[in-house]
């Protein structure tokens, strides 16, 4: 595969709700955005991919689209949406937004006339089934978001299949004039001049057999994902998809796809593929527990984190390349999946920011990783909106949990956890919104503010920058962008290191990620220091001829050639 235009660029991803609220009804908005774009150059990023800001009821927070073709009255209006895509490129940004085609809103036009009658002619636009023999649903199947997955309509006597929310249910892929409208909705996207698309929850428009299997919970109920991800059939419409709308520009795609078989991602990706890149989840999936199992905290180490870092990064050859990332809008922050509470400090944010970004693949910020934002913990669940969270706490309640270990639960896991507004500053709000914040703000927004990173030159921010600037501008972009990725102390149990190597320059990340001072001698020949998360690295590092040994400290992380 040749070189493609994408292969160098940093992606940021803005969640609008809560990312800078313009008109002060404590909800973030499209000119909010525009305003910070100064911000976001800055930084050094290429790319926004924006959470979607389409016309919706909000159930999911716009993952729930009653209109494709018009901007939801909080978010703005067309017009502040092309203003953005016009103001963004003035900054050489791009905007990438989310396409959610798995499902719509219940409130969507379709779906309204799909509800109709059992002859309506969007009836087959969503998937209706009769009941179970007793009535009941037609399958065991345990939405996303907890709970069945099917919901009973009175009226025509069928139940609809809702992978999420029982307010998002799913497009039926098999109706070919649903197909054709979506990819008509499509082409007019890219016409406004787009980056591209981030692919929603695109595993699951292909569905299996409706059958009944074995419950792997409490409820009694079986996890959708394994049921209906990437079945077989479902490459033939993603290809559909492709030829019909992004083959025919010079955008760029990137998939949510759970991966079965590790062999498999390569269908979806690369030269022949419907995508050029995709998300794997391998790396968060070891740290969160699946749906069915949510409450328990899930043991992992660095051990096992190590290894699915090497899989991921050997899973895509070296001409692919697969999204880098460490949060998104549905994960807790990074700071808190991959650090105990009292280790988390600038050196060991920078520690997972060098880790991540260097590895080979299209690097993805998410809005407030760049300061260093953290995990919320709100007293009630009164305070929660994310709909994973209070589904599932319900359906905790109702097998017998008790509240406050539920609640703890939800800490640890919810979406929320991510979606707290944007910390511009130490003034009220956070500088977020004049007005009370659709969503609490996190308690420790007089510390940890944009305000304070940008006055802070060896804040997070300025390690991310440096980060950027050392893929994109350095001496060292040909290793970093293109260069294969080999990793080195597989076996060592405190260090997480690699290489980056382009042919006969290397590049070592190596990061300690302990607490503790530890003692390292490597047989490299040192040629240069090129990045540290301590200040004075340089003076302490000394190499004979052809070993370097050195004292690394806590969470110390080197770049050296
Ligand atoms: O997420 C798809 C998905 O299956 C999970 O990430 C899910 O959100 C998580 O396991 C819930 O605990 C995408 C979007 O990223 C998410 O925000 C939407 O809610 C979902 O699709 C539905 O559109
Ligand atoms: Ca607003």
């Amino acid at each position: 595969m040749e070189k493609k235009w994408w292969h160098d660029k940093v992606i940021y991803q803005v969640y609008p709700k809560s990312f800078n609220d313009s008109n002060g009804d404590g909800i973030g908005d499209l000119p909010g955005i525009i305003e910070k774009l100064d911000y976001l150059a800055e930084l050094g990023i290429d790319i926004i991919w924006l959470s979607p800001v389409y016309s919706s009821p909000m159930e999911d927070n716009g993952y729930d689209i009653a209109d494709y073709y018009a901007i939801g009255e909080q978010f703005g209006t067309m017009a502040d949406m092309d203003k953005l895509i016009a103001e963004a490129k003035k900054r050489d940004i791009g905007i990438m937004m989310d396409l959610v085609i798995n499902h719509s809103s219940d409130q969507h036009q379709w779906f309204k006339e799909s509800k109709k009658s059992k002859d309506n002619p969007k009836r087959d636009w969503y998937i209706w089934k009769d009941p179970a023999e007793n009535g009941g649903p037609p399958t065991n199947w345990r939405s996303v978001f907890g709970g069945s997955a099917w919901t009973f309509d009175q009226q025509t006597e069928q139940y609809y299949l809702h992978t999420f929310a029982e307010e998002q249910p799913d497009l039926n892929w098999e109706n070919q004039e649903l197909r054709q409208e979506l990819y008509k909705m499509v082409n007019w996207w890219l016409d406004k001049g787009l980056a591209g698309f981030r692919v929603d929850a695109i595993s699951f428009i292909k569905k299996g057999e409706y059958k009944n299997l074995t419950p792997d919970g409490e409820d009694g109920l079986a996890e959708i994902h394994s049921l209906t991800a990437n079945k077989e059939g479902i490459l033939a419409y993603l290809n559909e998809l492709n030829q019909e709308t992004f083959s025919n520009y010079k955008i760029v795609t990137v998939a949510e796809i759970y991966p079965d078989k590790s062999e498999r991602m390569k269908e979806f990706v690369g030269e022949g593929g419907p995508f050029d890149f995709i998300f794997d989840f391998r790396h968060t999936d070891l740290v969160m527990r699946p749906d069915s199992n949510w409450m328990r905290e899930k043991e992992w180490n660095l051990m096992k984190l190590k290894k699915i870092f090497n899989q991921i990064q050997q899973t895509y050859d070296e001409d692919s390349r697969v999204a880098l990332f460490l949060e998104n809008h549905d994960q807790p922050r990074c700071l808190n999946k991959y650090l105990a509470e009292e280790n988390i400090n600038r050196y060991s944010a920078k520690m997972l920011a060098a880790v991540f970004m260097l590895m080979r693949g299209v690097p993805f910020i998410y809005q407030g990783q760049e300061i260093g934002m953290t995990n919320v913990k709100y007293e009630s669940i009164e305070d929660y909106n994310d709909a994973a969270s209070i589904g599932k706490y319900k359906m905790a309640l109702e097998n017998g949990h008790q509240e406050d270990e539920v609640l703890k639960a939800v800490w640890n896991r919810s979406r929320d956890n991510s979606r707290t507004p944007m910390q511009w500053d130490d003034s009220k709000n956070a500088g977020f919104s004049s007005a009370e914040p659709w969503l609490k703000v996190n308690s420790n927004y007089k510390d940890i503010n944009v305000k304070n990173v940008l006055a802070d030159p060896d804040s997070l921010y300025y390690f991310y920058q440096d980060l950027i600037r050392l893929r994109k501008e350095s001496g060292y972009s040909k290793n970093l962008i293109d260069g294969k990725y080999e990793e080195i102390l597989e076996k060592n149990q405190d260090f997480m290191a690699y290489l980056r190597i382009k042919d006969d320059k290397k590049i070592m990340v190596i990061a300690n990620f302990r607490d503790e001072n530890i003692e390292l001698e490597l047989n490299y020949k040192l040629k240069k220091l090129i990045l540290s998360n301590y200040p004075d690295s340089k003076e302490r590092l000394k190499s004979d001829r052809d070993k370097i040994k050195y004292n690394f400290r806590p969470f110390e992380t080197l770049v050296l050639e």
